[in-house]
């Protein structure tokens, strides 16, 4: 497997693999910074819930215990901070999305993706299919921090690391698509890390 993993729309279950390929006007760091734009919710896993809306309204919950209880995955992946660092071979422990969107009926093509703490992000739904993204709760073999995330963070890795929303809660499938934080101040709609999308207009 090799750098085609990573072209717009790979399919099936093959496993994501880290390139250690540097997207343009990216750095690579050894570190693990933490970007969030305001406090650490502190939600203790017994009292998180992550719920997915359709578009009709119906609406899908799963607690901590129902979220473990579904497979795992352990994706080893590379990720792109719009800010410029890029991170090489980072390796997580989470569900699939395509995992909590099997028996999921929609045609939504867009996803609003909102965190404890009020942080959104937006994103087609193609993105959250296919092997492409997943609902992580550890990271390198522990717990995932609550910088990081903690205690469960999306994790989208083919798009800048502003659309991996922190402290995740819920995933609204919507028709008419609605721009997240960073999107309506003029962030990428998209954020293709290999097209530099940066900024809208990129
Ligand atoms: N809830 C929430 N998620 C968030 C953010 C945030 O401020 N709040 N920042 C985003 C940005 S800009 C980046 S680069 C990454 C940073 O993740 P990290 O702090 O684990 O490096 O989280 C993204 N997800
Ligand atoms: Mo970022």
């Amino acid at each position: 497997m090799g750098v085609a993993n990573f072209s717009p729309g790979f399919h099936g279950r093959r496993r994501p693999v880290a390139t250690g390929l540097l997207p343009p006007g990216q750095y690579p760091t050894d570190g693990f910074p933490v970007l969030s734009a305001g406090p650490t919710p502190r939600v203790l896993p017994d009292a998180w819930e992550f719920s997915l809306t359709t578009e009709d309204g119906t609406r899908r919950t799963w607690s901590w215990a129902e979220l473990q209880a579904l497979p795992h995955a352990t994706p080893t992946v590379d990720i792109h901070c719009v800010t410029k660092w890029s991170k090489f071979g980072t390796s997580w422990e989470g569900v699939s999305f395509d995992t909590l969107l099997d028996g999921v009926e929609t045609a939504a093509p867009y996803a609003l993706v909102h965190s404890y703490g009020g942080y959104t992000t937006n994103l087609p739904l193609a993105d959250l299919r296919g092997g492409k993204a997943w609902i992580v709760f550890s990271f390198d073999g522990k717990p995932l921090d609550p910088e990081h995330g903690g205690p469960a963070r999306l994790l989208v890795p083919h798009l800048y690391f502003w659309k991996s929303a922190k402290w995740v809660r819920r995933v609204e499938l919507l028709t008419t698509e609605k721009k997240g934080f960073w999107e309506r101040v003029g962030y990428h709609n998209y954020g293709d890390p290999w097209r530099e999308q940066r900024y809208d207009g990129d």
